[in-house]
């Protein structure tokens, strides 16, 4: 059964299950350790300690870091993860990487969540777009010195009538410690007033939507022991992440229950609902009746079918008609001489046909008639002095 209808076929709201959209996707990273073969030093916290150090290899696999160890299946007792070069490589503010995911497709996107594997980041950025080529917006930032490196106040929620597409900054997970382990997870929806009325929050339903999304990694923490600029200290600071994902569905406005490649590979809603386009985000051609809605909990806003009697599959929304009747479908080239938004009656100066649907011309003679327009029978109204059925005849 199809989840886009219930039991009795009628139309209601359905979406894609939920994902980790990351799985498996690559990340493009703008900066790796290990091409050439560089050492780094695990962070112990403590001063004048002998760190352990290993040799990060891009070369090698069981020594590489690569940005595909980002979005892999995640396994607590075997972690793989990407890393960056060191300090020494002058990987620090006001240097940043960028780790871009290409979803391939807009997603409502849930929760942005990253495992750290050294401590987290001093100042990170989440930014997103809604297109391929649309700027990016920033979503979220992390930061101990929010007003110093992004100009935003430290805080935690957007208050009422405020803009609820404002990415906020928080200071809650900058902290050095833990060394490793930490857990950083951004949800969309969290702090924003209009998240209880989701349905009906044009501003919010936009605010999830992403295709694209990217961390900006903008200043490492530290204990301060780099300003002695020993390379072993400078080595043991660097960007690591074990896991990068992304929980959300395949954006289909309500209108379909899964997302599939389409012939030429890229991911599309497998729309219902009469609707179409990728995102299901227009009603099929036909379909004009009434405009395009998002699917709700209580209306699958279903695209409807224009009314053209048979004579026409062509028609467009015409809102003024849709206003004055309800029914806002135009019909365009109504076949066989008909006319009307529904192709309901004859074009001017014909009639119609009475053993078929179509329309004839009235063929009334110009000189003889009173009107070009015939009655319904085909008859025409004659001058004084003329008749015939075409008024072509001198009485
Ligand atoms: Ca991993």
């Amino acid at each position: 059964m199809d989840e886009c209808s219930d039991e009795r076929g009628r139309p209601q709201r359905c979406m894609p299950e939920f994902v980790n959209a990351a799985f498996n996707v690559t990340v493009v990273a703008t900066n790796t350790c290990g091409s050439p073969p560089e050492e780094y030093c695990v962070q112990t916290g403590a001063t004048g300690v002998t760190k352990s150090c290993h040799i990060c290899d891009a070369r090698d696999p069981r020594n590489h870091h690569g940005a595909a160890y980002l979005t892999d299946y995640n396994n607590q007792q075997d972690t793989t993860w990407w890393q960056s070069q060191t300090m020494l490589a002058g990987i620090q503010y006001p240097n940043s990487i960028n780790l871009t995911l290409h979803l391939g497709k807009a997603f409502d996107i849930t929760y942005v969540r990253l495992k750290f594997h050294t401590s987290r980041p001093e100042s990170f950025a989440i930014y997103k777009r809604t297109s391929e080529g649309s700027p990016w917006v920033p979503y979220q930032y992390y930061s101990s010195s929010c007003e110093k490196t992004y100009q935003k106040a430290n805080s935690g929620f957007v208050r009422t009538g405020q803009d609820e597409q404002q990415a906020l900054c928080t200071d809650e997970f900058s902290d050095i410690s833990p060394l490793t382990g930490g857990n950083v997870a951004f949800s969309t929806l969290e702090g924003r007033p209009s998240a209880y009325n989701f349905d009906h929050s044009p501003v919010l339903q936009d605010w999830v939507t992403a295709t694209d999304i990217r961390v900006t990694l903008n200043r490492l923490n530290t204990f301060g022991d780099e300003v002695l600029n020993d390379p072993k200290v400078l080595k043991s600071y660097y960007y690591a992440i074990s896991d990068f994902a992304v929980g959300g569905r395949c954006k289909c406005n309500g209108h379909a229950s899964e997302c599939m490649r389409n012939d030429g590979g890229r991911l599309v809603c497998n729309c219902k609902h009469n609707t179409a386009g990728d995102d299901c985000q227009e009603c099929q051609p036909f379909f004009n009746d009434r405009l395009w809605r998002r699917a709700t909990a209580d209306s699958a806003n279903e695209c409807l079918p224009c009314e053209c009697n048979g004579k026409s599959a062509e028609c467009h929304f015409d809102a003024e008609l849709y206003r004055a009747t309800g029914h806002g479908g135009h019909c365009r080239n109504c076949a066989d001489n008909t006319d009307g938004p529904n192709c309901e009656r004859c074009l001017d100066n014909y009639y119609r046909d009475p053993d078929a649907s179509r329309c004839l011309p009235c063929l009334c003679n110009p000189v003889g008639s009173v009107s070009l327009q015939c009655d319904d029978r085909g008859v025409c109204a004659c001058k004084a002095g003329v008749t015939g059925e075409k008024c072509d005849t001198v009485a």
